[in-house]
């Protein structure tokens, strides 16, 4: 019986996910957010993505930090919730129209972050707030800049 080397199987399996999300492209991308059951702020990011048509369900977990390490989320990115949707991780309040493009470009990262909780971010919102960066990063920590976003005051 011909073997098949690990590689070949994972290119094959990735090929199989990328061809059935197009198919399922057609309903919402589904958001699995994991958060604190204290965390209000969270609560208010969930409302943003669903207002934009993105089908979440919450998970409350105590222990928040053990979810980023098991995802590879960054020490020096981390903020509140982590969320993961399409096979990526969305870490804090990252806006929904960047969810969207990342699933839309599909580049090659663990996921997308906005570290600690900058005012005037999606579920932040608020006065005085500052424009900030939404980070692509790898699982080593290397991130670049996927966009630069404006503060905004209201939800
Ligand atoms: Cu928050």
């Amino acid at each position: 019986m011909k073997t098949i080397s690990r590689r070949k199987m994972l290119l094959a399996m990735s090929m199989v996910a990328s061809v059935s999300y197009r198919i399922r492209g057609q309903q919402p991308p589904k958001v699995d957010v994991y958060k604190d059951p204290t965390c209000g702020c969270c609560s208010n990011w969930v409302t943003h993505m669903k207002k934009r048509g993105f089908d979440t369900t919450v998970t409350d977990v105590r222990d928040i930090a053990a979810v980023k390490a098991k995802y590879d989320v960054p020490n020096q990115l981390r903020s509140c919730h982590t969320a993961l949707v399409g096979g990526y991780v969305i870490e804090g309040h990252v806006p929904a129209t960047d969810v969207q493009r990342l699933l839309k470009q599909r580049p090659k990262v663990v996921g997308l972050a906005v570290p600690g909780m900058p005012t005037g971010s999606p579920g932040m919102e608020g006065q005085n707030g500052r424009p900030y960066d939404v980070l692509t990063f790898d699982a080593a920590g290397k991130t670049t800049v996927f966009s630069t976003q404006q503060p905004s005051s209201q939800a």
